[in-house]
């Protein structure tokens, strides 16, 4: 249908472009490096706009591409008006704009505002003395009885708060001592970020994915965690007393203007706190980036816990329970601080790994919500098997070690067990393009290390193999695109409690699908309930199975989608 004459109405939802659409997610770092020099560059991303275009998708997230000292990799942002010289000019940020533009590809940047770089010019004026004119920029405390003002942890390891010996008073930091927070209250802030994400979309970028941006209402008592939150303070962080009334400001002045998408990162946020988060009546954010389903296998920081398939449909369940037709959401599985998709939810045993990521790709493109694809994801790039601390390059993972091993009692081994489940390094080896060196990510020698199955895994061979990732996220995206049920669609899960099969309908009124997983290694035979008899088999990542195949039996990691 004419996108001009369509309904702005859906079973109940109001139409919009980033409701249908389908993100890809590129950590440009790691993803293609056009000049040699072994770091992945905006260039890098423009040579490959056409693989990201050819999977169909409508929008690219880039994580952030700004002038940053790279403690944490680009999130600790020096300069917001200018580009990180590893990745490039300005002018290859124009042309990259064009360029996805040209392809039909929107572009999102990310807002990191909750922080920035202790290397920030304000920053930087903020910590000369109290009487600095930029002192209210940051979030600074004398302490209590010579210590830090209260019992906040750092994400990274270690207090939140660091003593700064020039001016003599503690300044707040959630993530690393050189990721100092920036004090929302200040109105002269709250201007500076709107005027920054403005420049931004004067150069046409089309909205923002933002940064922890629940976190930046800090509670002005600075009192300590109250006990219920001890154990998990992002939830007391995400929960500030003004940050409804900051992005309603942000709305105001900045995304309803110019008509900017906004994807926020909500970790600490629950799913009934989501709801006012993206309640479109209330004009706040456009969507969220939910951590339950990310966190369902994650005990404290970087340990793993158990974890069951019913446990990871409840999360989706409960998530639609609380967000009404007013509400919308993405589906997020994997990103630059988790593990890889297939490692994570799949089986990257070679003999599973290309068919459990087909499934994994079959949920993730029907269930409710816009889907985020992280790159590498959609060839089924795996965890890399790190062996030592010094492997690793992220500032989370070298935090944990220091409190966890050096100045706790956790043994090495038991601390690299889980790191190699859950570290955030094993989503920023390089993009595997081709067998050749370094995995075809670089002419040089690459900033991090390339996994060793990169002449099994990349790009070229999977696009060409007779069982290919590539090709089947492709063909979701593409039946996506023709079938608003998978979009707007009710979804119902129809084997809540089943070990090894994920079964939901999306339906509306005159139109919908059955999705039927086997998320296992075991085949499961299955007879499909009166109620949703499917009419015909749509697509799978099997041969199609005979008309006659009552009830079902899927192969172990069979992904079914069929009409209702
Ligand atoms: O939740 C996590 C996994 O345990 C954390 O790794 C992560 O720090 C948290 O999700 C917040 O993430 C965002 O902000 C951080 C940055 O390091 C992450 O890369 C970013 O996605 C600080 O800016």
């Amino acid at each position: 249908m004419d996108a001009a004459h369509a309904p702005a109405v859906c079973h109940g939802h109001r139409r919009r472009w980033w409701k249908e659409a389908v993100v890809y997610h590129i950590w440009p770092r790691s993803f293609m490096d056009a000049d040699g020099d072994g770091i992945g560059d905006l260039q890098g991303i423009i040579q490959r706009l056409d693989h990201i275009a050819a999977l169909g998708v409508d929008a690219i997230w880039i994580s952030p591409h700004y002038d940053s000292p790279n403690v944490d990799n680009g999130y600790d942002v020096r300069d917001y008006r200018s580009v990180m010289a590893e990745f490039g000019t300005m002018a290859d940020f124009d042309d990259l704009v064009a360029s996805a533009h040209a392809r039909g590809l929107r572009l999102l940047v990310d807002l990191v505002a909750n922080h920035s770089s202790d290397q920030h010019a304000w920053f930087v004026e903020s910590r000369k003395s109290k009487a600095s004119a930029y002192r209210d920029y940051y979030i600074w405390h004398p302490g209590r009885d010579g210590a830090p003002p209260n019992d906040w942890r750092s994400f990274f390891g270690g207090s939140a708060w660091s003593w700064d010996e020039l001016s003599g008073e503690y300044y707040l930091h959630l993530f690393s001592p050189e990721q100092p927070d920036l004090n929302w209250e200040n109105p002269a802030v709250r201007r500076e970020i709107f005027d920054l994400m403005h420049f931004w979309l004067d150069k046409g970028v089309d909205g923002f994915r933002m940064d922890v941006i629940p976190f930046i209402s800090k509670d002005q008592s600075f009192a300590d965690y109250p006990p219920e939150y001890r154990a998990e303070p992002h939830y007391h962080h995400a929960a500030g007393p003004r940050l409804h009334d900051f992005l309603k400001e942000m709305r105001r002045e900045v995304l309803d203007p110019r008509d900017a998408v906004s994807i926020g990162e909500a970790l600490g946020v629950t799913t009934r706190q989501a709801a006012l988060l993206v309640d479109e009546r209330r004009g706040e954010l456009d969507m969220l980036i939910h951590f339950d389903a990310l966190l369902v296998d994650r005990g404290e920081g970087w340990r793993c816990k158990p974890w069951t398939l019913p446990d990871l449909k409840a999360v989706f369940a409960e998530q639609d329970a609380a967000l009404d037709h007013h509400c919308w959401r993405t589906v997020c599985l994997s990103n630059h601080d988790m593990p890889r998709l297939v490692s994570h939810f799949g089986d990257d045993d070679p003999a599973y790994r290309v068919r459990s990521a087909q499934a994994l790709a079959t949920m993730l493109l029907t269930l409710k919500g816009t889907p985020l694809i992280y790159m590498g994801d959609e060839i089924g790039m795996t965890n890399y098997p790190f062996t030592a601390i010094d492997q690793f390059e992220d500032v989370e993972a070298r935090g944990a070690w220091r409190v966890a091993v050096e100045e706790g009692d956790v043994p090495p081994e038991e601390f690299l067990a889980h790191m190699r489940r859950t570290s955030r390094d094993n989503a920023r080896t390089p993009v595997q393009w081709d067998d050749g060196p370094a995995g075809g990510f670089t002419s040089g020698t690459p900033w991090f290390v390339v996994h060793p199955n990169a002449a099994d895994v990349n790009v070229r061979r999977d696009r060409t193999a007779p069982a290919s990732v590539f090709r089947h996220y492709a063909a979701l995206i593409a039946l996506r695109k023709d079938a608003l049920a998978l979009v707007y669609g009710d979804f119902t899960d129809l084997e809540p409690t089943h070990p090894a099969l994920y079964v939901y309908s999306r339906r509306t009124r005159d139109d919908g699908y059955l999705v039927v997983l086997n998320l296992s290694r075991e085949e499961v035979v299955y007879e499909v309930p009166e109620a949703v008899r499917p009419r015909a088999f749509v697509l799978g990542n099997l041969e199609a199975p005979a008309a006659d195949d009552a009830p079902l039996r899927l192969a172990p990691w069979e992904g079914r989608i069929y009409r209702l």
